[in-house]
């Protein structure tokens, strides 16, 4: 007996990977609907060898389907989300409405899958930021061994975490660079993103911090340790898929620059691909389609006591949204509804 789930937002970027991970995992489905605003209804997306029809969300009634899978934007979320969690469909949201609600987990599996439990005060569990996501993932096997303080972050953010409007930009802009007779105009970022990198992701807040950075702060508190100090600094560079991450850790106990390769690669979710010669490293597009956390260039940090420098890079689409979404659905599985 396996699960009858909804993929809210089949359409998506995200939702199309939610799609395609169901089935490339072979998770225990008995039957599937995939879900997206009226416009798109009747657009086909597929699931395997099959083709699913797009239905309207508005009209969708979720009694009787185990899991929702949300991956629409924070407004349809605030509206569907409580009416299925409502509905007794336990819901995985990708947005970032719920992530930050003491009654709902904000889960990433290898990290703290125990806080499943507390999914039933609301029937919600949140899938974290993309960016905080994979960064998390590398770092609790080294904080269960030495105890991290302090986290200084740099991204290098792909234009797919801001959708498929922002994947054609891309596309068109580097396109009209080499033909300005096409007269191309951005419509979702502020500056030009083709051969250029842009140091503003999400909106500005008052602190100076860009709502992206806070995101880190926050999240990687609640999922991995409230007392670990993050400092984020989020770019958007001229990448289609994969976010990569520059990472400085102070921790409280010394920690080997060798130690910490070998608990790497012990780790769950981790692949460490650390060959000091060129390219002994992952790059982001080595990671597309991938299910893994990539970690390279683990070093001393040799101006501090305690210190390690690293380069993490991920499939934004995957562990960063529709990956983690279907852990969290397999958990839940494995730990809570038990049908599979
Ligand atoms: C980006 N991290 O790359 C964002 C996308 O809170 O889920 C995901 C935003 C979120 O632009």
């Amino acid at each position: 007996m396996g699960y009858r789930i909804a993929v809210v937002g089949a359409t998506g970027n995200v939702g199309r990977e939610m799609l395609s991970i169901l089935d490339e995992r072979g998770f225990p489905v008995d039957e599937i609907v995939a879900l997206a605003s009226r416009k798109s209804q009747g657009t086909e997306v597929s699931f395997g060898e099959q083709t699913l029809k797009t239905k309207d969300l508005e009209q969708f009634d979720f009694t009787g389907w185990d899991i929702a899978l949300f991956a629409v934007g924070s407004e349809a979320t605030k509206v569907h989300a409580p009416r299925a969690a409502k509905a007794g469909c336990i819901v995985i949201d990708n947005s970032s409405l719920y992530r930050y609600d003491a009654d709902v987990p904000l889960i990433v599996p290898e990290v703290n899958p125990d806080a499943i439990h507390g999914y039933a005060k609301k029937n919600i569990i949140a899938n974290p930021n993309c960016s905080t996501a994979q960064m998390v993932v590398a770092l609790k096997p080294l904080h269960d061994r030495a105890r991290i303080k302090r986290v200084v972050v740099s991204t290098y953010q792909s234009v797919s975490g801001s959708g498929k409007e922002a994947i054609d930009e891309l596309w068109d802009q580097t396109k009209s660079i080499y033909n300005p007779v096409d007269n191309y105009q951005a419509k979702v970022y502020p500056k030009q993103i083709a051969f250029n990198v842009i140091p503003h992701i999400d909106s500005f807040m008052d602190s100076g911090d860009t709502r992206e950075e806070w995101k880190m702060v926050v999240e990687t508190k609640k999922i991995v340790d409230p007392k670990i100090k993050v400092t984020a600094t989020c770019v958007r560079v001229p990448v289609f898929v994969g976010h990569s991450e520059s990472i400085n850790i102070e921790t409280e106990d010394f920690l080997d620059e060798d130690e910490a390769r070998d608990i790497l690669r012990e780790a769950p979710g981790v692949m460490v691909v650390d060959k000091r010669e060129d390219g002994g490293y992952i790059t982001p597009i080595e990671s597309v389609g991938e299910f893994a956390t990539y970690v390279s260039r683990i070093r001393q940090d040799v101006t501090i006591e305690n210190g390690l420098n690293f380069w993490c890079v991920s499939d934004n689409l995957r562990k960063g949204a529709a990956l983690n979404a279907v852990q969290i659905a397999e958990l839940l599985g494995r730990e809570v509804l038990k049908k599979g």
